[in-house]
């Protein structure tokens, strides 16, 4: 099977598994694994932030942030296209009682701009209005095709949330891929957000787990939070050995996830009812709308699985994600099956 459907399919190296076995390993819990330790140092060394901490997940990372950024009672606003506000649940007001304000970017990119987060902001004003406490973004923005925010734009929503007292949190599970992309140092994006969290199940291969990066008060409080949630782990330094060689190994090679996202976008582009911006494609995302085909995405998904191909559907739009499991040679492969399914 060409798998497509996202880039948490892939699967841990020789190298990563060969460093899982050698682990040295000691109860997380009690702050006792030299592996997580030396993890989470590398990380706060990348991101040059004060401390890191390694999570299960990226839906628990930003969940923790969340938590700590707003009280019962308030609100976050985020793009209506968030991963945060469309899946992960419900998360944010089960956990932290906090209500998610959904704002539609107008640009393609599903990048916010300052005015637009302005327009939703409740600061100072009546107290029958939840406050905002936070401003959740996120690069690259997964639905809306793996687009970047350049760092200015990065720069300047935080430093007008700061001024008006309000944080930012940044999804960056494929921060690594927007860096790429822009040419930036992921230190450079995350710097002015005051948490950042990334994946290293993602387009980095790491089998298993996500980092949360802020302050050393921050992760100090988020690791309490990590454990109320369930996420205290043990010898969780074999997972982190296969993470730091994520880390170090893998950045330098997703540009090639990058070309072959492209490749696949521009084929899929001239396929007739295929509808795709390709100004859009610059990461690992290609999403096309397939409404003009009339046949639904969900049916053209089964006849590209009937073909050794898997992609994701959501309603009209069918999303393939590149990684490193999938050779130039395999998006071939799946541009033919994929024009094949069509007709
Ligand atoms: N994204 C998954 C699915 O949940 C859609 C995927 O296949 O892309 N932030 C962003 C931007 C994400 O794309 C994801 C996962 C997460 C957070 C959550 O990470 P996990 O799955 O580790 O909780």
């Amino acid at each position: 099977m060409i798998d497509l459907r996202s880039d948490t399919v892939t699967r841990p190296t020789p190298a990563m598994r060969r460093a899982m076995a050698e682990a040295e390993v000691g109860d997380d819990v009690y702050g006792e694994d030299p592996t997580v330790n030396q993890l989470e140092e590398r990380a706060a060394e990348i991101f040059e932030k004060e401390a890191a901490l390694f999570v299960p997940t990226g839906s628990m990372g930003n969940q923790i942030a969340i938590k700590l950024h707003t009280r019962p009672g308030s609100e976050v606003i985020i793009e209506e296209r968030g991963h945060i506000f469309n899946y992960e649940m419900a998360a944010m007001a089960v956990i932290s009682g906090a209500l998610a304000r959904p704002v539609r970017s107008r640009d393609a990119s599903g990048h916010l701009a300052w005015d637009e987060i302005a327009a939703a902001l409740h600061v100072g004003g009546p107290y029958y209005l939840a406050p905002t406490r936070l401003v959740a973004l996120e690069n690259t923005h997964n639905l809306a095709g793996g687009t970047v925010m350049p760092r200015a734009q990065m720069e300047d929503i935080c430093r007008r949330a700061h001024a008006l007292g309000i944080a930012v949190h940044l999804d960056g599970a494929r921060i690594f891929n927007a860096a790429v992309a822009l040419d930036e140092r992921v230190a450079a994006l995350a710097g002015p957000a005051d948490s950042v969290m990334f994946c290293l199940s993602k387009g980095l291969g790491a089998p298993v787990g996500s980092m949360l990066l802020g302050s050393a008060d921050f992760i100090r409080e988020a690791r309490a939070v990590r454990k109320l949630l369930g996420g205290g782990m043990r010898q969780a330094g074999v997972l982190a050995a296969a993470a730091l060689i994520a880390l170090e190994e893998s950045p330098p090679r997703l540009y090639e996830d990058h070309l072959k996202a492209r490749r696949l976008a521009e084929a899929l582009a001239q396929m007739r009812g295929v509808r795709l911006d390709l100004t859009r494609v610059v990461t690992n995302i290609v999403i096309c709308d397939v409404s003009e085909t009339k046949q639904g995405a969900e049916a053209i998904c089964a006849r590209l699985r009937e073909r050794g191909v898997l992609a994701s559907n959501f309603g009209q739009q069918i999303r393939f994600v590149t990684h490193y499991d999938v050779s130039h040679e395999e998006i071939e492969r799946a541009i033919i099956a994929f024009k094949e399914a069509l007709d």
